[in-house]
């Protein structure tokens, strides 16, 4: 049975996979840990404050536990990142290279996720390539590559069975987003609910990927039980689910909620971000070695997401 270590436990996805990876193998083959106390259902099973900057700590709950496979969350996103780069380099990459040493050190099986935002302007922007050009020119998306590149260095180098995914941005009910540019794709159904009007920080026409939690949840777990001899990569599998633009949300809203308005109100920051990252990418190797599928579409999504959200405002 897996034991399994998961750092950044009480984000957007840790609060979700902790949960579901509990339901799998069992609330005691879980470990939380994330720099802050845990509350809530996390709090139900094992759970450690760690921080990941600090090595020691990391390798001392992961050996206290005899956790078979880390999974590697924490992280700053990319608008934070890009706020304060030097942190976000600290935590980042800081992180990343404690967690695989800890994986190296107990050999144990790794995940971490990479990102849409690992590409750059330079990268071909529609069905972007699994193997392509990465030059991006976010803090966040150096990191990403960086971490990409680490994680198959750890594999071929030391034989650590690293596995990851690149992913698209992440749409959920249960935590809202922690400080990236596809945020507004959560926020849009909130304000939905609540007022029925949204002002987007992102402007008309800007596509990117998206995915919905659970899709993103199926991967890992799928991607982490892969037959190992069918890996051809095994760090940065391209995987999305939807390309949309913020008046494709408001499309598939207005199909529930008729009156729902959208407007634009354009951050430049998060902007220039969006602009550097692609329209969609192409999920073909994931499908191809490990038989990745989504199953949720705009619409689909748009349904849960409206009711799920309209449940916490009863
Ligand atoms: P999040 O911001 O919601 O959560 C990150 C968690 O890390 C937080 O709970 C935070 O407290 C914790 N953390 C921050 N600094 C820490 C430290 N020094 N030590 C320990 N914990 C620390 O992020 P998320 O959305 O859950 O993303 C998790 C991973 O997935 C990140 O690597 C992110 O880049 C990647 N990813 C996320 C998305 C998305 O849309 N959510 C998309 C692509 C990739
Ligand atoms: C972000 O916008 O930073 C994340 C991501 C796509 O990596 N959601």
């Amino acid at each position: 049975m897996k034991k399994i270590l998961v750092t950044g436990a009480l984000g957007q996805i840790g609060s979700e996979l902790v949960v579901k990876l509990r339901e799998i193998y069992g609330v005691n083959q879980v470990i939380g840990t994330d720099i802050r106390e845990a509350d809530g259902i996390i709090a139900e099973g094992p759970f450690e404050v760690v921080d990941v900057t600090d090595a020691s700590q990391l390798y001392q709950v992961a050996n206290k536990y005899d956790v078979d496979t880390i999974m590697h969350l924490a992280a700053l996103l990319s608008a934070k990142a890009e706020e304060n780069p030097k942190l976000a380099w600290h935590i980042n990459m800081g992180g990343l290279v404690n967690a695989l040493e800890v994986a190296r050190e107990l050999n144990l099986q790794f995940f971490t996720p990479s990102s849409i935002g690992a590409f750059g302007p330079s990268t071909p922007k529609d069905h972007t390539p699994q193997d392509t050009l990465q030059r991006p020119t976010t803090m966040y998306g150096v990191n990403k590559v960086s971490g990409e590149l680490l994680s198959d260095y750890y594999y071929h180098r030391f034989g650590v069975d690293t596995r990851g995914v690149r992913y698209p941005g992440l749409i959920s009910h249960v935590t809202l987003p922690g400080g990236g540019t596809t945020d507004y794709a959560v926020e849009i159904y909130y304000e939905a609910i609540k007022k029925k009007t949204y002002t987007s920080c992102i402007a008309s026409g800007t596509y990117m990927d998206m995915m919905y939690m659970p899709d993103a949840l199926n991967a890992i777990i799928q991607l982490m039980e892969a037959d190992p001899n069918r890996l051809k990569h095994r760090n940065a599998f391209n995987i999305s689910a939807i390309s949309a633009a913020p008046e494709d949300f408001a499309k598939a809203i207005q199909k529930h909620i008729p009156e729902f308005k959208l407007d634009f109100q354009v951050d430049p920051f998060k902007q220039k971000i969006a602009d550097s990252w692609p329209n969609s990418i192409d999920s073909s190797a994931a499908a191809e070695e490990w038989d990745f599928k989504a199953t949720y579409d705009i619409d689909k999504m748009t349904a849960e997401m409206l009711e799920k959200v309209s449940h916490k405002f009863v």
